[in-house]
């Protein structure tokens, strides 16, 4: 098993920031007794919990591969996208909850962001070419674009039926996302997996302050928020049944 280079100081530090964030949460969520609340809360708790085992598991080898790409050898974290696969999703639930979407808007994001982070788990593993690595790069690419339009278009419209504090935390989130996730191809096509421009030490840093941003950030922003997260409405997917009949 290859072992972690200087950059482990990043990874520990990803760690223990992880760690530190779910108690954060854990603490914030420990006397909500409103189950609707209680939904933010377990998703949020969620998102730095997995990336504190994901980030433990990196600083301790095993998050770690090798591939030989032209006879250059690379190291692959590969359980990064471990992590994203199921935390980018639940930070999309968490917007998602917060507009008030429809089930088809809540499963075309996730879907949009799955194929992102699965064809992204390619271009870092495969070994065919360097052209190869960036044409996966570019269709995961495609998936998050994709994905931003149905943040910016149909997430914000549904959310505008939402009382005015909660579309405003709607909006606020919705742009740290769009912004701190543009970042993460950038990151990774400057680095080792892609152009190789910044070395791994760097790029190691560089993931650890956007994950930190975008999960601990992220999830501060929202719950801290809890007078909002009271009027946030459960989806529109049912009518209620009325009293009358
Ligand atoms: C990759 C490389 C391939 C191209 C694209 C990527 C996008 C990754 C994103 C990750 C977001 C992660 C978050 C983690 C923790 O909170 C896979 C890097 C588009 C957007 C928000």
């Amino acid at each position: 098993m290859p072992q972690p280079g200087p950059e482990n100081v990043w990874l520990w530090i990803g760690t223990a920031l992880m760690a530190l964030g779910t108690l954060a949460f854990i603490g914030m969520g420990w006397n909500e007794k409103d189950e609707q609340k209680q939904e933010f809360y377990i998703i949020t708790i969620f998102i730095p919990a997995i990336a504190a085992t994901s980030y433990f598991s990196m600083a301790m080898g095993f998050g770690l591969t090798e591939v030989t790409v032209a006879g250059e050898v690379l190291d692959i974290y590969w359980a990064r996208y471990a992590d994203w696969l199921f935390t980018t999703p639940l930070l999309l639930i968490d917007l998602a909850l917060l507009a008030g979407a429809d089930r088809n808007t809540i499963a075309t994001l996730v879907g949009l962001d799955i194929g992102m982070i699965i064809t992204g788990l390619v271009a870092a593993l495969t070994t065919a070419s360097e052209a190869m690595r960036i044409a996966w790069w570019g269709v995961s690419d495609g998936f998050f674009l994709v994905l931003l339009f149905v943040l910016v278009s149909r997430l914000t419209a549904q959310a505008s039926d939402q009382p005015g504090e909660v579309g405003s935390l709607f909006a606020r989130l919705r742009n740290v996302v769009i912004l701190l996730w543009l970042a993460y191809p950038i990151v990774w096509i400057v680095g080792t997996e892609g152009l190789g421009l910044v070395p791994l030490y760097w790029e190691t840093a560089g993931f650890m302050v956007l994950d930190v941003l975008a999960k601990v950030g992220f999830g501060f922003l929202l719950l801290r928020s809890r007078s909002v997260l009271d009027k946030a409405t459960p989806a529109a997917t049912e009518p209620e049944a009325t009293a009358a009949d």
